[in-house]
């Protein structure tokens, strides 16, 4: 297998700042969420898959007892000594910066509940060619490459949830954001060609075939560039009245609300927490639907749900923005079949599910259409269906 250029990019930096050779390069992919959003939280289903955008952990275990870190985005090489990783997460995560919070972290989690003697020490290099800050979650897939490494080179014998589990929670803990379990599990269990159906509270996941390339459809996925983050703002706030809402309702969380609780929701709850909640009571259903209609009509059959969850994203839970609403907008205009804001929301990117022969004209409809609302140009590139993580040397 050649390696890919990131892949190359880890051990080249593995070379400069460990030496030599690394014992194997391990990698994760980002994620695009087709549907069902901020519903992982709420126990509710989810539906994303991962991309052929990857995350490459160089890793080698080393006589020392510290996890060394280095990643060619930043300049410096951060270490912990093993022993020290619970006295820095998670009170103490100050101690050390922000992007090396996710692997150190990462490592943190994995020893979290373990008794015994401590794992060798580990040295790590990191390289990536997922887009950050765009909502295809290059943080999961940092995670869960050096999850994936620290397992084998650990022994630890983990399942890929159980790695998915370790991911979220140095992202909760380590990191501060107060994220669901989505963009591990699709980093962690991604299928070429396929989504992962996941009962974000039973953790039962399914794979779904997704059949866009025998139908000529493509993914384009066009980045506004506006970024946001999770760890602050809206995304907690959203969590929040998910929680109130929940309460009010008497039930564990906003999973337990079907369809039909939404009279006596809009009866009990403020204006703002009932669209808060019928956002996500709709969305676990449009989840359910998009699978169902993908596997007796095919992906040609989802757009609607797709701008369904577009518009609700918008109006009821207030999480887009004029720019992922214009790329939505034009996007359909122009011969896309679906389109929605993909991710945490608040910035980040749009998807349009396109007609392979449409893609060229989506992409320039969507750029001219931001260049007359002033808005910076989008990034627009197609994504595959991809396979989860994985051992790459
Ligand atoms: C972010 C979070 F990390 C996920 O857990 C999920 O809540 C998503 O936003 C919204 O669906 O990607």
């Amino acid at each position: 297998m050649t390696l890919a250029r990131a892949a190359r990019d880890a051990r080249g930096l593995f070379a400069a700042t460990a030496g030599g050779e690394p014992e194997g390069v391990w990698s994760a992919p980002g994620r695009v969420n087709l549907i069902g959003e901020h519903t992982d939280y709420n126990d509710g289903f989810v539906l994303p898959f991962a991309i052929d955008r990857r995350t490459y952990a160089a890793a080698t275990r080393s006589g020392q007892r510290r996890i060394r870190v280095a990643s060619t985005l930043e300049a410096e090489t951060v270490e912990v000594r093993i022993d020290e990783l619970d006295l820095v997460f998670p009170d103490r995560r100050e101690a050390v910066p922000e992007w090396a919070r996710y692997p150190l972290g990462v490592a943190w989690a994995l020893l979290a509940d373990r008794d015994g003697d401590l794992p060798p020490g580990v040295d790590l290099a990191i390289a990536s060619d997922v887009p950050v800050g765009a909502g295809l979650s290059s943080s999961a897939a940092i995670e869960c490459a050096v999850a994936a490494a620290l397992d084998d080179l650990w022994e630890l014998g983990l399942d890929r949830v159980a790695l998915a589990r370790s991911g979220r929670l140095a992202e909760n803990e380590a990191v501060g954001a107060p994220t669901g379990i989505m963009d591990q599990v699709a980093a962690m269990l991604g299928r070429t060609d396929a989504a992962v159906f996941l009962d974000c509270r039973s953790l039962d996941a399914e794979v779904v075939d997704l059949g866009f390339r025998d139908e000529g459809l493509e993914v384009l996925v066009i980045d506004t560039e506006v970024s946001h983050a999770h760890a602050t703002g809206g995304y907690r706030e959203r969590r929040t009245a998910c929680e109130h809402g929940a309460a009010i309702m008497g039930v564990t969380a906003l999973r337990d609300l079907a369809m039909d609780d939404l009279p006596r929701a809009a009866a009990l709850l403020d204006d703002v927490t009932f669209r808060r909640v019928r956002h996500v009571v709709t969305e676990n259903r449009r989840v359910l639907d998009t699978v169902e209609t993908l596997r007796s009509h095919g992906p040609g059959a989802i757009g609607d749900l797709l701008l369904a969850s577009h518009a609700s994203m918008r109006d009821d839970f207030e999480i887009s923005i004029p720019e992922l609403d214009n790329a939505v907008e034009i996007a359909v205009a122009a011969g896309a079949i679906g389109a929605r804001m993909t991710g945490g929301g608040f910035g980040g990117a749009a998807i349009a599910l396109v007609p392979h022969e449409l893609t060229e004209r989506v992409t320039d409809a969507v750029t001219d259409a931001f260049a007359a609302s002033g808005f910076s140009a989008p990034r627009c590139f197609t994504v595959v269906p991809s396979d989860g993580a994985r051992r790459d040397r």
